[in-house]
């Protein structure tokens, strides 16, 4: 089994309360690796080291903060192969899903900010000849990074290096669920020589080592991605200490698909935005309304597709889901499944867990489940299940379908399948969703701002508003 060490100062650490727990291979239930219980007495000397490496670190050339990013995004290249596997063992995850999203993703996200701060410009204002007003960005000290289990490296390395290349240092804690490839990340910014204490990464658990990196005073801002309920108990500890706070929090996300979209189209992409990653993405599509006239057409075609997914052991090629983060986690969604039947819903597809022949006969398994009949202010259409279920329902006005995708705490994604510019155009305005996405689903642009509205979260991340986020703005006023 990996014993997982914190990287605090450039060097590798055991937990001072010499607490481990212990994280499982979700698609066997085994033990997979040790990972320290970290405490705030961890976290203060994370946070020491970088507090002591800001000065230098954000006094580096933007190429030469550049170069360090952009090593670090080349050995991940390198060991693609050996992070997409620990990815799918830590998190359940198909292989190939690994290969194609989570990896390359990282790589990306380090490029993308590396190569930004190379084109960043400062506003300036020529005021009427009597002086000349100028902004600076200054990165804003010792930061922390807190992210999820679902997307590991992809999350991880989406607020690192935004952060990084601001200028700031970090203190980070994976998510305890899924904490390997962070720990691998460790060791790569090790062998590009990143200076000590400039990248600093904490493993422990999110009441605990999580909570103390949000209430330490020396730590400017937050930036998380978690369920809404976390994301409340951040901000009501961070808020009256003024700290920024980025919060990407959960969705219960609409595809609405009209009668004059590409119908092929809208059922393949709906398959993936409902089940990709065992639905376990904030973007993924919950709740599909679909134009009445051809419901029952789209049903079919989705159903059919629906139960010819492969379930099963992430490390075979011919899987399409993989296992649920955890047994816990299975049990959540199995329960909203049994809550739709008492709501009135009718399972189409699914609606039980699996269990594999063989090496995952003790994983944790969820069928793609479809489910039908139900009413849009139910609790089943109304909270995040964050697993691969996902509710249909036919529509007849344009209007009504508006008013239900809006009727939601969330308002993160939302999908419209339409061939008429017009009603594309009007819908995605109406819409309360941070992202919406028209005739595709999840075709991300990193310069684009990412977020959610409502319950889904404050502030953005992506592009400049990620970099921005890191940095305190000042005016100077120069005068004549
Ligand atoms: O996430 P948590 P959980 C949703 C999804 C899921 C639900 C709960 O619906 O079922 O959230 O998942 C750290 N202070 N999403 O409980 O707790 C924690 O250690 C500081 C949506 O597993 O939000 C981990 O590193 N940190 C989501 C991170 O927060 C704390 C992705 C996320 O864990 C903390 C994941 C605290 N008090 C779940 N408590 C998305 N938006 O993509 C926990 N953490």
């Amino acid at each position: 089994m990996l014993e997982l060490k914190n990287y605090i100062n450039g060097t590798w650490e055991a937990p001072c309360s010499e607490e481990y727990l212990e994280s499982l291979e979700p698609a066997t239930g085994n033990p997979l690796a040790r990972v320290p219980s970290s405490d705030a007495d961890d976290v203060s000397l994370a946070v020491a080291a970088a507090q002591k490496a800001f000065p230098n670190w954000s006094s580096l050339t933007r190429q030469e903060r550049m170069m360090f990013l952009w090593k670090i995004a080349e050995k991940i290249e390198q060991q693609q192969e050996a992070l997409a596997l620990l990815e799918s063992q830590d998190t359940g995850k198909p292989l190939s899903l690994a290969r194609r999203m989570d990896i390359p993703r990282a790589v990306s996200n380090l490029r993308f900010f590396a190569t930004a701060i190379a084109h960043e410009e400062n506003p300036c204002y020529p005021t009427d000849g009597k002086a000349l007003n100028y902004v600076l960005y200054q990165p804003l000290g010792v930061v922390g990074c807190i992210s999820p289990w679902n997307l590991p490296l992809y999350l991880f390395t989406w607020k690192i290096a935004p952060a990084l290349a601001a200028g700031c240092t970090v203190v980070a804690k994976p998510s305890e669920l899924s904490p390997i490839t962070a720990y691998k990340m460790a060791e790569l910014c090790h062998e590009v020589g990143l200076p000590q204490g400039v990248l600093n990464i904490v493993h422990g658990l999110g009441s605990k080592a999580g909570n103390a990196i949000v209430v330490h005073p020396t730590v400017k801002a937050i930036s998380f991605t978690g369920g809404t309920q976390t994301g409340k108990v951040i901000a009501t500890a961070a808020a009256p200490m003024f700290k920024k706070l980025s919060l990407e929090l959960g969705g219960k996300n609409p595809m609405i698909i009209f009668a004059d979209c590409r119908l092929e189209n809208a059922v393949e992409t709906a398959i993936t935005a409902a089940f990709t990653n065992q639905g376990q993405i904030c973007l993924c599509a919950s709740r599909i309304f679909v134009e009445k006239s051809i419901y029952e057409v789209f049903k079919e075609q989705f159903l059919s597709k629906a139960r010819a997914l492969v379930v099963g052991d992430p490390l075979d090629e011919k899987t399409q889901l993989g296992a649920v983060i955890s047994a816990a986690h299975q049990q959540k969604i199995l329960s909203y499944i049994a809550l739709a039947e008492k709501e009135g819903g009718k399972i189409l597809c699914g609606g039980s867990a699996f269990h594999p022949v063989g090496r995952c006969a003790n994983g944790f398994f969820v069928l793609p489940t479809v489910i039908e009949g139900l009413s849009t202010t139910c609790r089943t259409n109304q909270e995040e299940i964050f697993g691969p279920v996902v509710t249909i329902q036919p529509f007849e006005k344009e209007e009504d379908v508006i008013a239900w995708a809006n009727n939601t705490p969330y308002g993160l994604a939302a999908s419209i399948w339409t061939e008429n510019l017009t009603r594309a155009h009007k819908v995605a305005t109406a819409l309360q969703s941070g992202i919406v996405w028209v005739n595709t689903w999840l075709l991300r642009d990193l310069r684009t701002p990412f977020g959610g509205v409502k319950q889904s979260g404050i502030g953005r991340e992506g592009g400049w508003e990620a970099l921005r986020f890191f940095t305190e703005t000042k005016n100077i006023c120069l005068g004549f």
